[in-house]
């Protein structure tokens, strides 16, 4: 197990469409183990790989509460099948943006297919956090974020502050200058 280390943004790896996966072999395994780890460091509750720079349709996800045992899941080339017409909007953070939060409208629930560690595949129907976070992730695997979402002016504003950082070699800017745009 390694921990990996997590590309913010402006790296245009983030940008990638990541390949499907076709071996469900040790490497994989071991992908989704650094997954976790880089995950639980973090802390978030998803990670898609292309945010460590493997260009795979591989998510992890663990949704339980402080309190609660891990419930750690994985979901290799996950597919949306169906949307709901309703709509329900969430502040979202990511992995990549860190520090920065917006609220973003997505169908309330989805439709999934997925494949498991084994090569199963299943199909699950999701709503709440689950749904949020499946299509944020899934939106990772084709390069898409959720700045995508928000106005141009905040989305503009959110990619000159990190690209300022990372011209000084900062992964991210600095705390006490929140990159939240009111
Ligand atoms: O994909 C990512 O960048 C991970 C991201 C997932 C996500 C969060 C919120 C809405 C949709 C998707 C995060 O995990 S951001 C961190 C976060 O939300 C969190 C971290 C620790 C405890 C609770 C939440
Ligand atoms: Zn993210």
């Amino acid at each position: 197990m390694a921990l990996r280390e997590i590309l913010s943004i402006p790296d245009s790896k983030l940008r990638l469409v990541s390949d499907p996966v076709t071996s469900f072999d040790d490497a994989l395994k071991a992908l989704i183990d650094d997954m976790f780890e880089t995950m639980y460091d973090a802390p978030g509750i998803g990670l898609a790989a292309i945010q460590i720079g493997v260009p795979l349709r591989v998510v992890t996800m663990d949704l339980a509460k402080k309190d609660e045992p891990k419930q750690p899941q994985v979901f290799i080339n996950p597919e949306v099948t169906w949307r709901s017409e309703e709509k329900s909007t969430y502040e979202e953070g990511c992995l990549s943006i860190p520090d920065y939060y917006e609220e973003v409208e997505r169908p309330s629930a989805v439709k999934v297919r997925y494949f498991d560690i084994a090569g199963k595949a299943h199909e699950i129907e999701a709503d709440g956090l689950l749904a949020t976070c499946l299509q944020h992730e899934i939106d990772h695997t084709n390069g898409v974020l959720f700045i995508d979402y928000i106005s141009k002016l905040k989305r503009d504003m959110v990619m000159k502050k990190f690209r300022k950082a990372a011209k000084r070699g900062h992964p991210h800017p600095p705390r006490d200058k929140k990159a939240h745009v009111v």
